[in-house]
């Protein structure tokens, strides 16, 4: 009898040890894949050139690189933070439509939305050195460092090798559902920040899993001078060394250094 009574006790005591398990691993998983809602604060507002149809945003050392889209007015150009002043521009031809830019190393890399071809540029002359082609659009790309990641419009993310071009891996960005229409891109602490195409929406993507980490909601930052719903929120640029975020969007007039705010 003895004998059964700790049987049953070592049942019980076991089941118990699993169902807390259990709960463990669910508060687990909620904690990880629950994002995080922000909101912003304006911290700066400088000039940007209203006719910058922007694509591409990325910063170094105080110096703005944008690339901008449209067939007969797409360039890759540097600028200066504080003017807004364009100190140098490269001029794509007529027929490619600028997308993404990222600079690596001593190098910077452009996309073109549907002509599967991107440029590499020296990122002091803007000499073209190299062209490279893809098989999908070409919409925001960025870099962790060691490798380039490009959107395409899709949900979908790719990574590439900085020196082939080739994608060496692809992942999915998704909250419940697939995010689609993933369009400029910065990479940020680990993470990657994308705009989300004709939305007032930045998303922040665990890059290993696809996961949505967070939603920045930038309602409000900017009211376009006219009613062009072309002129949409897109821009995102990180300045790594005094921790710094800017947006602008496309031919905004401003460009914003702001802060996030976690709103729960
Ligand atoms: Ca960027």
């Amino acid at each position: 009898m003895k004998k059964l009574h700790l049987t049953v006790i070592v049942i019980v005591a076991t089941a118990v040890a699993i169902g807390a398990a259990v709960l463990v691993l669910l508060n687990d998983k909620s904690a990880d894949t629950t994002p995080v809602n922000y909101t912003y604060e304006v911290i700066n507002v400088y000039p940007h050139d209203p006719d910058a149809f922007t694509q591409g945003l990325n910063i170094e050392d105080g110096v703005l690189y944008e690339g901008t889209g449209l067939n007969g007015e797409s360039t890759l150009r540097r600028v200066d933070l504080e003017t807004g002043d364009v100190l140098q521009t490269y001029a794509l031809p007529e027929e490619f439509f600028g997308e993404g830019i990222t600079v690596f190393g001593s190098k910077i890399i452009q996309l073109t939305w549907q002509s599967q071809k991107g440029f590499v540029y020296d990122k002091q002359s803007f000499a073209l050195l190299e062209e490279f082609s893809y098989s999908t659009q070409g919409w925001g790309i960025t870099t962790d460092g060691t490798r380039l990641i490009m959107s395409d419009g899709t949900a979908n993310l790719y990574f590439l090798d900085p020196e082939t071009f080739e994608i060496t891996g692809q992942i999915e960005v998704h909250d419940e559902e697939p995010v689609i229409r993933l369009n400029e891109l910065e990479y940020i602490n680990g993470k990657v920040y994308a705009n989300v195409w004709q939305t007032d929406k930045i998303v922040i993507i665990n890059p290993d899993t696809g996961q949505v980490t967070g939603w920045i909601d930038l309602t409000g930052i900017y009211t376009p001078e006219n009613s062009n719903s072309n002129n949409v929120l897109n821009g995102i640029a990180y300045d790594a060394k005094n921790d710094r975020l800017f947006v602008t969007g496309k031919r905004w007039s401003q460009l914003f250094q702001i802060e996030l705010i976690a709103t729960e």
